[in-house]
């Protein structure tokens, strides 16, 4: 498939995404999201890909949602349209997602690095929900999304008072997971995305699903959904496999099945 807004390359079982309006700062319209959420389901479903790196420029990961695009919108076109709503497919992304962001990661740009499943950031990275300064709120999950990953009180402040937090500002409040030099962000970000292409994928799949489901369940349930999963690991031919090499001292040879 060709795309307009963004480009699409694989590097061994990595599907790697590229936003590609720099002339935009790769402001997310409906186009460049409408392709990004198609390429993500396209690997998705890719028995060839593992793991998926989604990044932007070294100046701007996403300064956010299209302003120009939306300005003139009105709030029934906005419910009537799809545009925001597209971000659950970002959701429904089985293989683990990484982002990897250098520069701007501001209002949907944000919320599109907390929907994926980690960040790796460059020094130069930027985070902030800046809203606010144009009249509204985050509308794809920057409110819920950061008020989990950093907690209320810098939420508060960034939401309402477009706070932007630096790279290393970000490490300490726990929303990316690791901060490398502006040369090695990508790199980094493909290598862990590697190590994760390596490991048992139907684990991978059901470790996602129920981290995920610590965000939307209560513990209780949380925890049923959990052990279900993991019973369900033992019907696959990878925990044998897994077990059996651990007995052996050689390395598992994973099938995904
Ligand atoms: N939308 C449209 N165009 C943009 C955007 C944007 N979000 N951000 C930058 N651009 C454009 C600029 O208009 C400019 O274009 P032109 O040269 O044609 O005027 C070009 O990119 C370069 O930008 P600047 O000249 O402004 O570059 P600076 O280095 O001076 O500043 C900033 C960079 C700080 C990133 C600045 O451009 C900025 O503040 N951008 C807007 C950030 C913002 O407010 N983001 C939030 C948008 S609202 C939102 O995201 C709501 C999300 C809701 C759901 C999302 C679903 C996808």
């Amino acid at each position: 498939m060709s795309y307009t807004s963004i480009l699409t390359e694989t590097r061994g079982r990595v599907g790697l995404i590229t936003l590609n309006r720099p002339q935009a700062m790769n402001a997310l319209n409906g186009t460049l999201l409408g392709e990004l959420v198609a390429a993500l389901a396209a690997f998705d479903a890719d028995p060839a890909i593992s793991a998926i790196v989604i990044t932007g420029s070294e100046r701007a990961f996403a300064a956010g949602a299209d302003i120009k695009e939306m300005a003139e919108s009105t709030a029934v076109e906005m419910l009537a349209g799809s545009f925001v709503e597209q971000f659950d497919g970002i959701r429904k992304i089985k293989k683990p997602v990484i982002a990897a962001v250098s520069g701007y990661a501001l209002g949907g740009g944000c919320e599109l690095a907390m929907s994926c499943d980690m960040i790796v950031a460059s020094e130069m990275a930027k985070f902030g929900q800046p809203e606010v300064t144009i009249g509204v709120i985050p509308g794809a999950g920057g409110t819920q999304r950061l008020a989990r990953a950093v907690g209320k009180a810098i939420a508060m402040e960034m939401v309402l008072n477009n706070r932007m937090l630096s790279a290393a500002e970000a490490a300490q409040f726990g929303l990316v997971n690791h901060v490398v030099p502006v040369e090695r962000y990508l790199d980094e970000a493909l290598a862990l995305a590697a190590e994760l292409a390596g490991r048992a994928p139907l684990a991978v799949r059901l470790g996602k699903e129920a981290v995920n489901k610590a965000f939307e369940l209560p513990l209780a349930e949380g925890l049923e959904a959990e052990r279900r999963a993991f019973y369900m690991l033992f019907a696959t031919e990878d925990q044998k496999e897994g077990m059996k090499a651990f007995v052996e001292k050689r390395k598992p040879d994973w099938i995904g099945k």
